[in-house]
This record gives structure tokens, sequence and C-alpha cells, in this order.
């Protein structure tokens, strides 16, 4: 066995070898020459050797305990040992028919790896097995974590890199055991890869001692196995006995726990994998220690095109493979046979990664009209009572979680946010996860929850990947500020996605949906700290067709859109919406009606032929607006407004990205050329951008919204240093009805003193007794 584990290794390091020099004879059947060397040299050798020698062995493991497993490579510039071994297990040949296990195949894989429209030099959606592209480094664990939520039979071997372990993100993620209840979810395990370091310069993990390490992570609830290739004279025997320990480990814990008999918090094991950068290459060139130094990182030998000693160093390296014992042309060795998997168990042809059928099926969704605020209210007009959006969807989400109970696919990630952003009627039905111990007065929570919460976005963001992209569905809430945090890892899904959605074989993922919640205009006691709308940004720059950002005004919108982001596949939904109680403007057919658009006329608060227009997108920007409006129709009934609500942005327009407002569309909402007054839930930017597409005379539009303005102050005030409040948009109001002649300029200038005067008192009133006056707070609307 130690044997063929050897030469696959030797077959694997080759083949990934070439494909970051070679673009002829990749066979070396003739003697190397710089015409074969390929003319950028783009790629990573030092890591290779040891995602090669784990991958042999992980095969050698699944062939003989016959494991459903799935592998998460973090140190994704890799891609050469994920691809080499892709094609030695025959997944590349079975997806990619132009990669058959053949002299052909090879040379296909190898030529066009870093090449101009060939495949990309990291880990991508176009590799099968493939949930994690790993070039922002950091994420690899708690995808595995998401990975094996809710898969009891699933093993996620997770491959962190000592200068990935470094990061921020990953030195959360060990914590993740703490969530995993072993009756009900899969394992994963965690191979530290320790070749000492990262791009230039030695890592941190890698010169801590076996003692420090074994502290530090037995420390964090795991089983560390060391092994380590400096020390071992038989380093397959130590790793082949390290695994089946782990196994037999992983199967005692989880059969402990499916029994009902887990009484104090599993440990798990994890091995600690010492291996020497580079390995198996280039000891010394041009006097610089390549191999178990950071000098392997990339390209060894880089000029091997141009100069003659590093073409000599490649050839001797390259040759020491002597792949030609291994292959001839059309067959591996039966050694190296003899570690392929069968094909459901191949880690690359693992449907666990591929979307669609069997593990991915839609949510069964209540309907959202049974959650209407309305239906607890009797008025005449679309506008009634109180409610809180956040709370709503509370209700709608406890009951989805109960409808989709047998399913075991759904999952709330929630950075200890669960009752402060007011969804709290999920603990009705379900409670938060944990697994270390409880105290008799722990509310809500149990092992096996279907809450995940933990103070770090990264890992709840890093578990929602995995948990979705393995077929299943949820959602992360936060505050709107701090999902900033994630902000990057949103993009880097995005960009996952991307390429994802135009892989034939990958089948439907539920969409990646976030909920911002506690936004900065409520954030008014927290502070400056707490007010920033900048995540959508990043999600509005896609310039994509599957980014909607949902600014729902009320209760009855947010459910529709919630019910919405939950349906859809293969996007990325942020809905941005408060958790205090709000006006209900719109009924839950209308809710409905407006959120497949996107944007609306509201004919209650809408004139016909109208002098200007007003809109608005989110829950406070459209009761200022509305309250603006009431001003301006009592101070000057013959002025005409309209009323446009957007209760959606996408990557691509105004509107959701299914039913984005065309430009020929553009002046059904906003009048071919009156005066626009748009208040913006983020910064005005954010929305400007947007409406630069859509051409026209652009000086006709205002935009108002966060201008960075802001303190502890009263939630009033906060609207007022940023303009967006009733006062400031009804006295823009004013100077448009003297410019349309409604108003003469004396009476225009009038009503300005008379709403400045009013933003004065209402500034000396906050002053005075610190909160807004009771005429602020207890605003409604008196329909006309
Ligand atoms: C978050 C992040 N920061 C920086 C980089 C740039 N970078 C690419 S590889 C690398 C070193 C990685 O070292 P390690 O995790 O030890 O990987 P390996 O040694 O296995 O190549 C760095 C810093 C990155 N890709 N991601
Ligand atoms: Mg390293």
């Amino acid at each position: 066995m130690k044997d063929a584990l050897s030469k696959y290794i030797r077959a694997a390091d080759y083949l990934s070898a070439i494909q970051i020099y070679l673009q002829d004879n990749f066979l070396l059947e003739e003697p190397l020459t710089a015409d074969h060397i390929k003319a950028r040299l783009l790629g990573h050798w030092g890591t290779c050797s040891g995602i090669n020698f784990t991958y042999a062995h992980l095969n050698r493991a699944i062939i003989e305990h016959d494991l459903d497993m799935l592998f998460v490579l973090g140190p994704g510039h890799g891609f050469p040992a994920i691809q080499a071994n892709l094609f030695l297990e025959g997944t590349l040949s079975q997806f990619y028919p132009r990669m058959p296990r053949t002299e052909a195949g090879i040379s296909h894989m190898a030529g066009q790896f870093s090449w101009p429209y060939g495949f990309p030099s990291h880990s991508n959606p176009e590799a099968p097995g493939v949930i994690l592209e790993g070039g922002e480094l950091g994420y690899a664990l708690a995808t595995a974590y998401g990975a094996i939520l809710d898969n009891p039979q699933l093993i996620a071997a997770c491959l962190i890199g000592d200068g990935e372990a470094e990061t921020g993100p990953t030195a959360t993620a060990w914590h993740a055991n703490k969530l995993v209840d072993p009756a009900t979810n899969g394992a994963v395990l965690p191979i530290l890869h320790l070749n000492g370091y990262k791009i230039s310069g030695p890592t941190i993990y890698g010169r801590m001692s076996d003692e420090e390490l074994t502290a530090l992570f037995t420390g964090y609830g795991y089983e560390p196995h060391i092994v380590d290739a400096y020390e071992e004279d038989d380093v397959h025997g130590r790793m082949m006995t390290a695994l089946d320990e782990a196994v037999a480990s992983i199967r005692f814990t989880q059969h402990v726990a499916r029994e009902g008999n887990l009484q104090k918090p599993p440990c798990w094991p994890m091995i600690i994998l010492r291996t020497l950068k580079g390995w198996h290459s280039i000891k010394e060139l041009d006097g610089k220690r390549m191999v178990d130094n950071h000098a392997s990182h990339q390209v060894i030998a880089e000029f091997a095109k141009t100069k003659p000693n590093h073409l000599e160093a490649l050839r001797d390296w390259l040759t020491s493979y002597h792949f030609e014992e291994l292959f001839d042309g059309e067959h591996f060795i039966p050694e190296i046979e003899s570690l392929v998997p069968r094909p459901e168990r191949r880690m690359g042809n693992t449907t666990h990664a591929r979307g669609g059928a069997p593990h991915y099926q839609k949510l069964v969704l209540p309907d959202p009209s049974a959650y209407s605020a309305t239906n607890t209210c009797n008025l005449d007009d679309p506008i009634c009572g109180m409610e809180s959006s956040m709370e709503r969807i509370g209700a709608y989400l406890r009951d989805m979680m109960e409808q989709n109970a047998d399913r075991r696919n759904l999952r709330l990630m929630s950075p200890d946010e669960t009752y402060s952003n007011k969804i709290h009627a999920v603990f009705e039905y379900t409670t938060r996860s944990f697994v270390w111990p409880l105290r008799p007065w722990d509310k809500d929570i149990s092992r096996d929850g279907r809450v995940m919460e933990m103070l770090s976005e990264h890992t709840l963001q890093g578990l929602l990947q995995g948990y979705i992209l393995t077929g299943r569905h949820g959602l992360l809430v936060s505050y709107e500020a701090f999902a900033q945090i994630v902000a990057s890892m949103t993009d880097q899904y995005a960009k996952f996605l991307k390429i994802a959605r135009q892989v034939p074989w990958r089948g439907a993922t539920a969409s990646l949906n976030y909920i911002l919640t506690s936004t900065g205009w409520r954030q008014e006691h927290n502070g400056f700290s707490h007010q920033n709308p900048g995540f959508i940004d990043g999600v509005l720059q896609r310039q994509s067709d599957f980014t909607n950002v949902y600014f729902p005004a009320d209760a009855n919108l947010a459910v529709a859109a919630f019910a919405r982001m939950m349906a859809s596949e293969q996007e990325i939904n942020v809905m941005v919406c408060e958790k205090r109680p709000l006006p209900i403007w719109r009924t839950a057919r209308e809710a409905a009606k407006d959120i497949e658009k996107g944007i609306a006329i509201w004919d209650f608060a809408s004139d016909d032929d109208p002098h200007m227009v007003f809109a608005s997108a989110g829950d406070y920007p459209t009761q200022e607006t509305l309250a603006a409006m009431s001003i301006v129709r009592s101070e000057l009934p013959a002025f005409r407004m309209r009323y446009v609500n957007i209760s959606a942005l996408s990557g691509g327009g105004l509107g959701n990205s299914e039913h984005l407002v065309l430009r020929h569309e553009f002046a059904d909402y906003f009048t071919e050329d009156k005066p626009v007054r748009i208040n913006f839930h983020g910064y005005p930017q954010t929305i400007k951008q947007i409406l630069f597409d859509y051409g026209g005379d652009s000086s006709r539009f205002t935009v108002h919204g966060y201008e960075e303005s802001g303190s502890t102050t009263t939630a009033f005030d906060m609207m007022v240093r940023n303009h967006v409040d009733r006062y400031h948009l009804a006295m823009e109001a004013f100077a448009i009805a003297e410019h349309a002649r409604v108003i003469s300029a004396q009476d225009a200038k009038r009503l300005k003193d008379v709403y400045e005067s009013k933003l004065q008192e209402h500034r000396d009133y906050i002053i005075e007794h610190g909160d807004d006056p009771i005429e602020i707070t207890n605003w409604s609307w008196q329909s006309r």
C-alpha cells in the first residue's frame, strides 16, 4: 500500500508540475528544451506536493472505510494539484470529455492550465467537487462545517494552509465544532497543512512546537494527530494510522451520539501535517534553498525558458518522477488505479458539491398573505396599525422551518442577534445549536437547533456558503453596519456564483440570502459606529443579473420580499428592513405585486399629471417622504405630486433582477421631464450610479440618503442631519412649486421660513428633552 501511495503521489506531483511549466512534450518523450516551456509561468508549486500527499491518503481511507467524503481545499492556489487528482481519479474526463485519461488528456489539461481562455490558476467552479475558490484565504474551515450540517454520513476533509490559519476567519471557525451535534450532522476532518511557509516567510503555526500545537487544539476541543514528514521514517504508515484513527474516532462519537449516549462535548480528531514546502522538487537553485522554504511557494526555476541552469534544474526535477514508469500513454499502473475510489466515492464526483438532485429540494413556503399585518387590523385605508417587519419575518421563518422539518434543509445564521433583531419567533419552533455544556437557566439553546449563533460573521457566512452549495437553504441576519465584515466574502461568493451559473453540470442551489436590520436610521442610540449602509454597494456593484437588494417599506412588503428570496435560486439577495413597528402601507396582495416588479406608483399618495415626483426606497425614508407629501398637500392643495416606491434594486438596474425597469419604462414612473426627489435608505451615490444608466436629464433628479452624518441622537434628528426628513423634503417641494408657478416666490419664502423654524424648534426641543416630540413619533398618514 505504501508503495502504491508513493507512486500515486509521484504521478500527481508530476501532473501538477507540468501544468505550471509545459506547453509541449508533456510526457518528456524527448529531452526538455526551452521550446517546451510556457511563455509565462503562472502557478503555485509549493503547496501542491502536500495536497497530493493528502489526497492520495484520503483516497486510501475512502476505499478502506467506504467513506462519503468531500474535499475542501483552503489554499486554492494549489489548483494544479486538485486538477491532477481529478484527472487521476477520472472525474475530469467524466465532466470534460476533452480530457480523457490519455496522453491527449494530459496535454490538454497541462497546456490549458493558467492559459488565456484555458483553466484559471486557482480552484474554481468549473472543477468538479469544488465548493470554494480559496483565492481569498481563510474560509475553508467554516465552509467545510457548513457542508456537513444535516449531512450525517458526510465527512468534509478540509486542508487548511498554515498561512491561511493565521487569518481571522480561520481562527474563529475552529469553534464551529461547538455547534455541531454528532447525532444529526456529519463531521469535519481538519488537516492543518504545516508546510512551514506562506509567500515570503515562515508561518506562525509552522514554528510552534508540537506541544504548543497540541495544547492549542486540545483546548479548542480537538484531538490532534501529528504527522511529521521531517521526523517520520515511515510517513505513509503514520498518515494511514492517523486517518484510520480519525475515522474510527468520528464513527465512535457519531455512534455514541446517535444512540443518545453522548455525555460530554465530543472531541473531534484533526490532523496536523508537517510537510516540506515544495516537497520532492528542486532543493537549491542559484544558491538559494527551494524545498522547505518559502522560495518554493510559486514558480521555482522561473527562468527555465531563458536560463540554462534553470532549464536543467527543471529537467532534472521533472525526470526524477519517472512518469513513464507510472503511465504508458494510455494506462496508469494498477497500483495507482488501486487508489482510485469507485465512481460514487470519488471526491471530485461527490454529488454534494454539485447542486441539484438529489440534495437540493425547493423549500415548502408558507403563503405570505397569511402573515399580512392587514389581516389583523380593519381599516378601510390601506394604512393601518404599526408592525415590525422583523417580527413578521420571524413568524414566517418559524413556520417555514416547521413545514420543512422532515427535510432538515433550512438554517438561520445569526451573530448573537436572533432576539435583538426580533426574529425570536423561530424559538417557538426550534433552538440555537450548542453542544458544549449548558446551564439550567440557558434559554432557547440545545444540541440540535436550526439556529447557528456565534459572534463571528465570518464563520456564519462560511457555514451558510457551505450549507447552500451542498444543496440546502439558509439566511444570515445581521446588523446592517456589521454585514460589512463579510462584504469581501460576499464578493468572492458572487464571483463563484457568476461562473457556477454557467457550468452546465452544476444544478440548482438556493440563493445566498441576507437580512440587514437594526439599520443605521435606528441606531441613534448606539451611535456613529452602528450607522453604515454600505454593504449593499458591493452587492449592487456586481453588475450582474443575479443580485437583488430589497427595501420593503412595511411588514407586508418585507414578508413578500422574504418569500421571494427564499424561493429564488442561485442569486444573492439582501433585504434591508427595520425591526421596530412602522406603518403598514400595502395590503398583502399589493405587496406581492410591488415586490414582483420592485417598483410601484402608490396611487393612494399620488395625483394625476403631477408637477413633481417623490420616490423612496426603505422604510424610514418612505415614512418621511409620505409625511413630507402630507405637509406639502396641506400647505399647497393645488400642487400635484406622484409617489413612487422603489422596493428593489438589482445589479442590473431599478427593480428586481427578474423584472428590471427597462429604459423605455423609466418615464412611466418618473415622467419625462418633471423634477424627482428620491429619498434613499443608503448612500445617495448607490442609487445615483443606477440612475445614470437610464440616461436623460439627470439634473431633474436629486437623491438624499445617508450622508455619513451620525451620532448618538434622536431617531428624527438622524434623518434631519442627513436631509431625508419630512421638513427638508417639504421645503424642496415648495421650491419646485415656485418654479412650476403654483406659488409665488413670496409664498415659497414664507413656507421655507416656517419649516426652517420647525427644524430649529425640533433641535431646541431634543436638546432640552432628550427625545423627539410626540407629533413626530406619533405621526400617521391621513387619507385625503
Ligand atoms: C486573505 C488573503 N490574504 C492574502 C492572500 C495572498 N496570498 C496568497 S497565497 C498566500 C500564502 C498562503 O500560505 P499558506 O496558507 O501557508 O499556503 P501554502 O503554503 O499551502 O501555499 C498569501 C498570503 C490571499 N490569497 N488571501
Ligand atoms: Mg504554508
